[in-house]
């Protein structure tokens, strides 16, 4: 690029190749069957939150209707939807986990 002679000191300066990836909303959905205490299990297990804070999200879905549990990269907001509803199945709950560009 015409002035920088790589000095770092040119007015104008190439773009660096760095991008932000896409983020996603991990979401819980309310239902009338899934047991609170599995809801907070599941808060603190697979999103690593407190147990004051699993408590304050659960009550946020059982009473808005859905709520986020985290903002992750694609691959991890996937694995994530697939871990909790594999687990809320295996254990017999109708818990329904989904994901949303954020
Ligand atoms: N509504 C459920 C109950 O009264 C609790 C619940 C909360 C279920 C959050 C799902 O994502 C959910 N037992």
């Amino acid at each position: 690029e015409e002035g920088d002679d790589g000095s770092g000191l040119s007015v104008e300066e190439a773009k660096p190749a760095v991008k932000r990836p896409p983020l996603y909303k991990v979401l819980l959905v309310n239902d009338d069957y899934t047991p609170m205490e599995f809801v907070v299990h599941v808060l603190e297990s697979f999103f690593s939150m407190s147990p004051e804070k699993a408590t304050q999200v659960m009550l946020h879905v059982h009473t808005r209707g859905v709520g986020v549990c985290g903002v992750f990269t694609r691959d991890i907001a996937e694995t994530k939807v697939s871990q909790v509803n594999d687990f809320s199945r295996k254990n017999h709950h109708p818990l329904l986990c989904t994901m949303e560009e954020a």
